[in-house]
């Protein structure tokens, strides 16, 4: 058992769909643990940091621009091998490659769009829940669930 946190993000299309409750049934379903959550606007000088690795990239504009057009929820999610696990439920970065089934697959129709962001990375997992929460903001909680999950 490796316990993970990895930091995961419903980006603003989910809230405008009003389909943020079907995407967190499918992580809370997986068995995996929400152990921070917040709804809130991203600034300018916060997406740019987050995705400060794309700055060069062609679409870095069009990204900080539709992360910062509305709220997002912002979670700590945490498990056993946790960042893989949220990874493979979202599917793959462009949507022609993202499976049905997966939360992209099923959600997204364009890569710019893509509905979720989680962690790549422990270490990337650790950068980016310091950027959004502060240490008392994650609870940690025990429930009977650990042995089936
Ligand atoms: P990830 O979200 O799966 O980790 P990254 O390569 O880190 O994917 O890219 C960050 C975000 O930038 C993606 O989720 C997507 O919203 C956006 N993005 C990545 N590649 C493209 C692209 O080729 N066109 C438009 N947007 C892109
Ligand atoms: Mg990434």
């Amino acid at each position: 058992m490796a316990i993970e946190r990895t930091y995961v993000m419903l980006k603003p299309g989910v809230m405008q769909r009003r389909v943020a409750g079907e995407i967190l049934s499918r992580i809370e379903k997986k068995g995996l643990k929400i152990v921070a959550m917040k709804l809130m606007n991203i600034g300018r000088e916060l997406a740019e940091t987050h995705y400060a690795e794309h700055r060069e990239k062609p679409f870095f504009g069009e990204l900080a621009g539709y992360i910062t057009s509305g709220p997002v929820l912002a979670m700590v999610i945490e498990g056993d091998n946790a960042v893989a696990a949220v990874r493979r439920l979202c599917g793959a970065t462009k949507v022609d490659d993202a499976l049905p089934g997966t939360i992209r697959g099923d959600y997204a129709m364009h890569t710019g769009m893509n509905i979720i962001h989680a962690s790549d990375a422990v270490a990337s997992a650790e950068r980016e829940i310091a950027l959004y929460f502060k240490k008392d903001e994650i609870i940690s909680w025990k429930d009977g669930n650990e042995g089936w999950i």
